[in-house]
């Protein structure tokens, strides 16, 4: 499998690792979340009843795919943190019917899961190249392959995971490799009646929690780490300030938890915070300012008739 060197990888997210856990906040890198359990507890998720993003994605997907597809004609489409690559399903169909389609490249984290999509998605479409990539989309944009006209796709709002800071720097990467010709799709989910969301995160059975959990479980494994599941409790709540869900855990009473891998010792007071990820939700005026700031420009924002979901194709911005 085409690889970025895993030994960097590794670093920069124990250095990460650090950086999140003497700041304010306490954070843990959202990466951490996406091991081969992880990954599948996701997979559970976006099957629960009350996390609407996936299914909405897909209604839109399955109205305006080939309208994207005839508007990129792309050869190669590149998918970031493809994962299962289950509602891609749709864009691939819509390109396969345009004909234009050589190549699928999706990129993960995670080298299992890819291990399991890609050759699922390389029996479906024979006649596609399906030539998996592991990695974080955050520094792998310039390995992307360069071969033909490009059609990247975001989808999932996984994009809402970004700091407003990161998602900058994305987008101007992204803008930058995109070139002359290329396209980019992504899925966003959008700010909506905070129920709604708090039930999104917040499922009886627990999946989400066990989900978030298992970034604990990762860093014990990785580090030897000496984080306890009952020292902290399940947190994920609608921030109105920062438009995003912040999830995470609280610590139950004081204590330290030491990093051997790291030479970290980290003390939690009770009650304090431990993120693992931020979930943003966006709305339009600023998504689209963000986006012409970063030297893209919106050809299209379809929402379903609620307004819960918007699917967003832009192109680079002609100087
Ligand atoms: C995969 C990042 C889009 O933020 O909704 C789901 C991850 N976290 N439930 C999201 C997630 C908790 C998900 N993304």
């Amino acid at each position: 499998m085409a690889n970025a060197p895993v030994a960097d990888r590794r670093l920069r997210l124990h250095e990460e690792t650090v950086r999140g856990l003497q700041a304010e906040p306490k954070h843990l890198p959202t990466a951490w979340l996406y091991d081969e359990r992880g990954s599948r507890l996701y997979a559970e998720i976006t099957r629960l009843p009350a996390y609407y993003l996936p299914r909405r994605e897909r209604e839109l997907l399955r109205s305006y795919a080939p309208d994207i597809a005839a508007r990129a004609q792309a050869e190669t489409l590149v998918e970031l943190g493809a994962g299962s690559a289950t509602n891609t399903r749709v864009l691939l169909d819509a390109l396969v019917y345009v004909g234009t389609l050589e190549r699928f490249v999706p990129l993960d984290l995670n080298e299992e899961v890819l291990r399991e999509s890609a050759p699922a998605i390389a029996a479906a479409y024979p006649g596609i190249a399906v030539e998996p990539l592991v990695g974080d989309f955050l520094d792998e944009l310039a390995w992307l392959p360069a071969a033909g006209r490009r059609l990247v796709a975001f989808l999932g709002s996984t994009i809402g995971n970004l700091y407003p800071l990161q998602r900058r720097a994305f987008l101007r990467a992204l803008a930058g490799v995109l070139g002359d010709g290329g396209a980019f799709v992504v899925g966003v989910d959008l700010v909506k009646d905070p129920r709604r969301l708090q039930a999104a995160y917040n499922d009886r059975g627990g999946v989400t929690e066990a989900f978030v959990r298992n970034a604990l479980t990762a860093v014990n494994a990785e580090l030897d780490a000496t984080f306890e599941q009952r020292r902290f409790d399940f947190d994920a709540r609608w921030d109105p300030a920062h438009d995003w869900m912040d999830i995470g855990l609280r610590a139950r009473q004081a204590h330290t938890v030491s990093i051997p891998g790291l030479e970290l010792e980290v003390s939690f007071e009770a009650g304090e915070q431990l993120r693992v990820e931020v979930s943003t939700k966006f709305r339009r005026e600023a998504f689209d300012r963000e986006f012409g700031l970063a030297g893209l420009r919106l050809d299209s924002w379809w929402t379903d008739p609620a307004g819960d979901f918007a699917l967003v194709l832009a192109l680079p911005a002609v100087p």
